[in-house]
């Protein structure tokens, strides 16, 4: 059957164990693949699947294997792949034998030392090691109403099932606002005021941040004018002040969460009066 019962990842390469021995095309480095890419820990819903190579870009970067090596009496695959690196995702499809093919996925956090039980090994210079990319969430940017004259305090608490437990709040045309988000639930929200109209317009942009990098960073607000003022992302148990105006001129100015995939549930309505 020739499942892969364990695995090493060394300085030069993929060590492969199989329950059965391999047939015999296994050691044709052209019959097996290897990419790799990282994920970004954060605070963050989810993580893009980042290149190596371009740490700000998605992506996967394909590893070259130079060369196919069966050892440990036939159930044994070495793959030499001298740029192997640590990385979070590992993806190897591997041919053991003809018409059977495994797919792993591996995360190596760091690499034994070189294998060289086999003939013809040649110690090969690895290119320095790269950056991982994500080791911590990217800095949040400073929020343009983080600080300001106070006005009115307008309190807003999120509730559980995606909800804003205020609906609907109350302002005059341009009065000073102090609006306050309280977040006692337990995954991150904000609350974005957005112009009449446009919460369809600003949700699917908000819903296409998940594949941005810098998505976290923004506290998921899409840069698009319809966004007029907006918090922070609060995390659970945390609450986030900002200093604006209402809008000068009257109408029904709708607020949502941007968090990806909140915004359809999670809106509620500012009457400017
Ligand atoms: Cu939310």
């Amino acid at each position: 059957m020739q499942v892969p019962v364990a695995f090493e990842v060394r300085e030069n390469g993929l060590l492969l164990t199989f329950s059965d021995k391999l047939g015999a095309g296994a050691a044709e480095a052209s019959r097996h693949f290897a990419q790799c890419w990282n994920y970004r820990y954060s605070a963050a819903y989810g993580s893009p699947e980042l290149s190596l190579r371009q740490p700000e870009q998605a992506g996967h970067d394909v590893l070259d294997i130079t060369r196919a090596v069966v050892v440990g009496e036939g159930r044994q695959l070495f793959l030499e792949m001298p740029q192997i690196q640590p990385a979070g995702q590992i993806h190897v499809v591997v041919q053991p034998q003809d018409g059977v093919e495994r797919e792993l996925f591996l995360t190596a956090h760091v690499l034994g030392g070189p294998f060289r039980d086999f003939a013809g090994y040649q110690a090969v210079a690895k290119q320095p090691r790269l950056a991982v990319p994500g080791a911590g969430p990217a800095a949040a940017q400073a929020n343009p109403w983080g600080q300001g004259k106070p006005g009115r305090a307008l309190r807003v608490q999120t509730a559980a099932g995606l909800q804003f437990a205020e609906r609907e709040l109350r302002a005059k045309r341009g009065e000073r606002l102090s609006v306050t988000l309280a977040n006692p639930d337990v995954v991150p929200h904000n609350w974005v005021l957005l112009a009449p109209g446009s919460t369809s317009k600003v949700g699917e942009a908000a819903n296409k941040m998940i594949a941005d990098p810098r998505g976290f960073s923004k506290h998921y607000v899409p840069e698009v004018p319809e966004v007029l003022v907006y918090t922070d992302m609060v995390d659970p148990g945390r609450e986030f002040t900002i200093y604006c105006n209402a809008p000068a001129e009257p109408g029904n100015y709708p607020y949502i969460c941007t968090f990806p995939g909140h915004w359809m549930v999670m809106k509620g309505v500012l009457v400017v009066e």
